[in-house]
């Protein structure tokens, strides 16, 4: 990449600017031991430790001073997350002392890391390809548990292990495209067409690609607007749901007038929710202004949980893809059969209701087993997508034998698409776009 340079010594806090009990600072590049060692209070043990251990003592300023008491964390090359020489300093988590080394580590010539730029460094030296580096990033940001265990399952290397199996069955084909390429058909036998291996490969490729849609709702979650008449209970299914009382509740119509959100997971997927003005005709002025936005969030969302009082039915919608009727107050009328009916007071009903929210979010979500491989990142499923178009094209023209030299271009194509996804294809414009968007310090 051209704006990293790759042959200095770069550092940077990986863990948060602010108080904590410790903060890390970590350095990359060779050299970086000795380059510490004159600010470090033993510098012969700095200098001489073996791979994988630790080192305590005192980082020390250019007048001998001591700056903080540390334990630093040694990797040597060719070894540890860069491959790099490499010290991660544990030290006190406050502001002073983090500024102070830092600083300190700027003075003897060590520059400060760009976003991503160890991790870029561990995909450089081999370390990590690129859909193991995406996965630390899609690690580091994910907020539910399952977008953490398929972070977690990609950075083991299994999305890397998956695309090389596809990408060999794709060079086989392409192989025995070749060999029919570069000889003419006398010196041949009749060449068959290996359809059925082509269309193995797209429906492997095709099937890893659909799985981004599920990858994409366990990362970015999904919107979900609790909407109604006023007073049917929505800022008490609000509270409920959050098992906080955070939305004002009263028994007067009209009570929440601007909405409110807040986070929780539902079946694994992070769920946004919002508690709105409840929909009625209205003359006051903030009011009217509370339902607008009601309504513009209910153009927004991924799903509506339009509830009605059960005592009081009012207007019912149609039941849609992303509407939801739910009946509450079931605890004073007893709810019509075959309706989803809830009590917001008792919590009866709660269950079936975020059943019936997980199941709608998933409806038309291709099905997954535990452990099951799911890519995550918009650029993995573009090249996914990319590679199976030409590879249905191929297919397309391989009835013709006289357009061969086609097919081979388009298997070609596909088997870049691959390896952009993992790296071994990559150019400096991609690559930087990719480690820019991670946090300095990883
Ligand atoms: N008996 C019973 N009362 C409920 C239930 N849910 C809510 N209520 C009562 O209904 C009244 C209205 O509840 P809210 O949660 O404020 O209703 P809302 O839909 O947020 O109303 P607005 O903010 O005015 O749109 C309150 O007095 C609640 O205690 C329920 O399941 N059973
Ligand atoms: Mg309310």
């Amino acid at each position: 990449m051209s704006r990293y340079d790759t042959q200095d010594i770069i550092y940077a806090l990986a863990t948060p600017w602010g108080r904590s009990g410790l903060a890390v600072i970590r350095i990359s590049g060779e050299g970086c031991r000795a380059s510490l060692s004159p600010f470090f209070s033993s510098p012969t043990a700095l200098i001489e430790a073996k791979n994988a251990t630790l080192v305590h003592g005192y980082l020390l300023d250019e007048g001998n001073a001591r700056i903080d008491e540390v334990v630093l964390a040694i990797n040597t090359r060719g070894h540890g997350y860069t491959m790099e020489e490499a010290i991660e300093i544990s030290c006190h988590g406050s502001i002073a002392v983090i500024q102070a080394i830092l600083s300190l580590l700027g003075r003897i010539g060590m520059r400060s890391a760009e976003a991503g730029e160890f991790t870029f460094r561990a995909f450089i030296h081999g370390r990590l390809d690129l859909t193991q580096a995406e996965a630390v990033e899609e690690l580091i940001s994910s907020v539910s548990q399952s977008s953490r265990s398929l972070s977690l399952s990609r950075l083991e290397g299994r999305l890397r292990e998956r695309i090389d199996e596809l990408k060999e069955s794709l060079l086989t084909l392409l192989a025995a495209v070749e060999v029919q390429l570069d000889y003419s058909e006398d010196e041949l036998d009749e060449f068959v067409f290996p359809r059925h291996a082509l269309a193995t490969l797209i429906e492997s490729i095709g099937s890893l690609a659909d799985t981004y849609q599920i990858g994409r709702l366990y990362k970015s979650g999904a919107k979900v607007v609790l909407a109604g008449s006023t007073n049917v209970g929505k800022s008490s299914l609000f509270n409920l749901l959050l098992k906080e009382e955070r939305s004002i509740v009263s028994p007067y119509r009209g009570t929440t007038r601007d909405y409110i959100e807040a986070d929780l997971e539902v079946g694994g997927i992070p769920i946004r929710l919002y508690d709105t003005a409840g929909l009625r005709e209205s003359e006051d002025l903030v009011e009217q202004e509370g339902i607008v936005r009601t309504e513009r969030l209910i153009g927004e969302a991924d799903l509506i949980i339009y509830l009605v009082d059960s005592t009081d039915l009012g207007h019912i919608p149609a039941e849609d893809g992303r509407t939801l009727v739910v009946y509450n107050k079931s605890d004073l009328v007893r709810p019509a059969a075959d309706t989803l009916a809830i009590s917001a007071q008792s919590g009866e009903g709660v269950d079936r209701l975020l059943k019936a929210v997980e199941d709608r979010l998933k409806r038309s979500l291709p099905d997954i087993g535990e452990g099951d491989l799911v890519i995550e990142g918009e650029r993995q499923w573009r090249l996914l997508e990319g590679a199976k178009g030409a590879l249905v094209r191929a297919l397309e023209l391989s009835d013709s034998v006289d357009v061969l030299d086609v097919v081979a271009v388009e298997l070609a194509e596909a088997l870049t698409n691959l390896g952009e996804l993992t790296g071994e294809v990559r150019s400096d414009d991609i690559l930087d776009r990719i480690f820019s968007g991670f946090c300095v310090g990883k």
